[in-house]
């Protein structure tokens, strides 16, 4: 009866007080459909619990939504899977095993009496607490208590992605960043739902991953980047930490060893991989497409061989990305006899292989993907290899190349794929972009950003954001919700967000920051 009158005193005060600020739709990815209920806000207090279904995925889930309301609203919000009911103004994360919302779906209800989140799985639950929180009043961002009411807009959201494949890449080898501005980077993706963290370990300027049988590829092959700084490496141990922290947001890391160019910082650790055998030293610029490791030879293969097998041991998701863009000295049949090679190598570790669409011309490898970074939309030899099996992931260097300027005065970037603005981001379909190739080859979207002239956290945020966001909503969100004026409203309530939360971003004149 106590928590009935609760309920009761609740739902009185609930009807004199303000409307939630944040409206129901306010949410970016947008969401696939939004039914509001004004009539139905919902308030959170010091009382709050959180009730999660008996499941340890699903009990982590609970406990980060708690380590995100906690700071700025300083309620002690304890979590808790007992099997009693739902407490009178609890959050509810209920693990339905319903298949109905796939793989990441997820629904959510909000009411005077409670919250809920439904699910069929761990990952949906998480994507719906992302939703939560963006619900939120933007001051739930901030480090430290808030005297604000925590309101949450009423009615219910019911939400599935687009595509199954939904990334970002960060190039850890031209600039060197350190496991924590990795995990930062991991925190960004989970915000926008994306599922996919590529990470673009070896380039010419360093080789970035320690690998125990080829141990020199990390100490001497490390120890450079742009610009001749020190450049780092992650040890294993390293590696397994980005791993778990990006798995506990249900998010794959996807690592690249970028083969057979781009592999001048292996030579200079290696000299027995270059085609003249000979150790070159460290290449600090910008240039691509100079360096290789020799087709030809047997131990290109056996390096080959180690690296991905102790990487794949490393790394529980089911892909392995192998490069294979702008091997410019490596042509015809050497280029795709080395691809197919490598193709066998990662199917022989139980793993799918990656590649950049250079590897379009090699023969179909069971599941194989190609990730497109091409910027005309037209090209017959990747249409080819759709044809032939691949499935494709969607980088277009012209829309979703966040290392590319937003506009000419902007410090940092490249400009060779154009320039970038948030319109332009968002303002394409992943299913009708390539000429020849079906909607359904179509396996997704990533962002990627390439690091020549980004050397710190900040800056990559300046990249990311608000770009990320843009590339996040055409993995997610249903085409029939694409629209850019409506876009650039949600996104300007992110920016108020991310000021909270003390996070670097581009402040666009294309969005109505307030
Ligand atoms: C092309 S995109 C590259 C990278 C550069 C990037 C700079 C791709 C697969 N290769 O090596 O970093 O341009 O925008």
């Amino acid at each position: 009866a106590g928590e009935l009158a609760g309920a009761a005193e609740r739902q009185a005060a609930a009807l004199l007080a303000p409307p939630a600020p944040v409206r129901l739709g306010d949410v970016v990815p947008a969401p696939e459909r939004v039914t509001p209920d004004a009539d139905a806000d919902h308030l959170l207090d010091a009382d709050t619990v959180i009730r999660v279904s008996a499941d340890p995925a699903a009990l982590a889930v609970g406990e980060q939504l708690a380590a995100l309301l906690r700071p700025a609203t300083g309620y002690p919000l304890p979590v808790t899977d007992a099997a009693a009911p739902a407490p009178a103004g609890g959050i509810a994360l209920d693990l339905t095993g319903d298949a109905d919302l796939g793989a990441e779906g997820y629904r959510l209800d909000v009411t005077p009496a409670g919250v809920r989140i439904t699910a069929g799985t761990a990952a949906g639950l998480h994507h719906g607490v992302q939703t939560l929180r963006q619900l939120l009043p933007a001051a739930i961002e901030s480090a430290t208590p808030v005297a604000e009411r925590w309101v949450l807009p009423g009615g219910s959201i019911v939400d599935r992605p687009r595509y199954p494949h939904r990334g970002a890449m960060l190039d850890v080898a031209r600039h060197f960043f350190g496991v924590a501005d990795v995990l930062r980077v991991i925190d960004h993706l989970a915000r926008y739902k994306l599922n996919r963290l590529h990470l673009h370990l070896t380039d010419d300027q360093g080789w970035r991953i320690a690998v125990d049988s080829w141990p020199r590829l990390a100490t001497v092959g490390g120890a450079n980047e742009v610009g001749g700084g020190p450049g780092g490496h992650y040890t294993q141990a390293d590696y397994r930490r980005i791993v778990a922290y990006a798995a506990a947001r249900h998010i794959t890391v996807i690592p690249e060893i970028d083969l057979p160019g781009h592999t001048h910082a292996a030579l200079t650790a290696y000299g027995e991989l270059a085609p003249d055998g000979v150790a070159p030293p460290p290449y600090a610029g910008t240039e691509v497409g100079f360096s290789y490791v020799d087709p030809a030879s047997e131990r290109t293969y056996d390096f080959v061989t180690d690296v991905l097998g102790e990487l794949a041991a490393l790394t529980p998701g089911g892909w392995l990305h192998i490069g294979g863009d702008e091997a410019f000295k490596v042509k015809g049949a050497a280029y795709t006899g080395f691809v197919e090679r490598v193709q066998q190598i990662v199917a022989g570790l139980g793993r799918t292989v990656i590649g950049w669409h250079q590897i379009a011309p090699a023969a179909h490898a069971d599941g194989r993907l190609l990730q497109w970074w091409g910027t005309s939309g037209d090209d017959p030899v990747t249409a080819d290899a759709v044809r032939r099996g691949a499935k494709l992931i969607l980088s277009p260097g012209n829309h979703a190349y966040l290392d590319m300027k937003y506009a000419p005065d902007t410090p940092i970037g490249h400009d060779w794929a154009g320039l970038i603005d948030v319109r332009r981001a968002y303002d394409w379909d992943p299913a009708a972009h390539l000429t020849d190739v079906p909607a359904d080859a179509v396996l997704g979207v990533e962002a990627p950003l390439w690091t020549e002239s980004v050397t710190t956290l900040a800056e990559i945020e300046f990249m990311l954001l608000p770009r990320l966001p843009a590339i996040a909503e055409l993995g997610w969100s249903p085409r029939s919700t694409h629209d850019w004026d409506g876009f650039r409203e949600r996104l300007a309530g992110q920016g108020v967000r991310w000021t909270a939360a003390g996070i670097t971003f581009h402040r666009s004149p294309e969005v109505p920051w307030p």
